[in-house]
């Protein structure tokens, strides 16, 4: 009786981890043994310093009626299967810049003694995905604000241009 259990996590708009940005966490069970296995239940508590995007939870019985706690109720693998997991969490915003963001998922089945942790997607061995937050995304609101007022400043220019440029009546 065997698993392979992985979970691995994405940043969906790429690049650094910051305030606001949207967490795809995709959990893979698959039956590396020699019979079916029963009674597989998955579960993962959305990680501290972000929120569950509502709705986004995918997979084999699923159930967000917890929305701290996500729920599969996956049932039977067959030898060989792999079932495939996923939902969405937002980077919570105002966090301090090397915030880390832990996750781990439990598996539950008929065949096995204790509940099995997850490994982080490429590893055999169980631990948390870790993921360090590098700040938010304020600063591109004070980009923005800086843009505006410099286009504003273009406009009033060119207007006073135009003014000037007008011949007299
Ligand atoms: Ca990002």
């Amino acid at each position: 009786m065997a698993f392979e259990f992985h979970k691995a996590v994405q940043d969906l708009n790429g690049g650094q981890v910051m305030g606001g940005d949207v967490l795809l966490w995709t959990i893979t069970v698959k039956n590396v043994g020699s019979i079916p296995t029963t009674g597989v239940v998955v579960y993962d508590d959305v990680p501290a310093n972000t929120t569950y995007v509502p709705g986004s939870i995918t997979g084999q019985g699923a159930d967000d009626s917890d929305p701290a706690r996500m729920r599969w109720n996956v049932g039977s693998i067959d030898v060989g299967i792999t079932v495939t997991l996923t939902f969405q969490s937002r980077v919570n915003t105002g966090l301090p810049a090397g915030t880390q963001i832990r996750n781990q998922a439990v598996l539950e089945a008929d065949q096995l003694a204790n509940p099995k942790p997850s490994a982080p997607e490429g590893t055999e061995t169980a631990g948390p995905n870790i993921l360090p937050v590098t700040g938010s995304n304020l600063y591109l609101f004070w980009l923005a604000a800086g843009l505006l007022v410099l286009a504003g400043a273009a406009l009033v220019a060119a207007g006073a241009r135009r003014r000037k440029g007008r011949p007299s009546p």
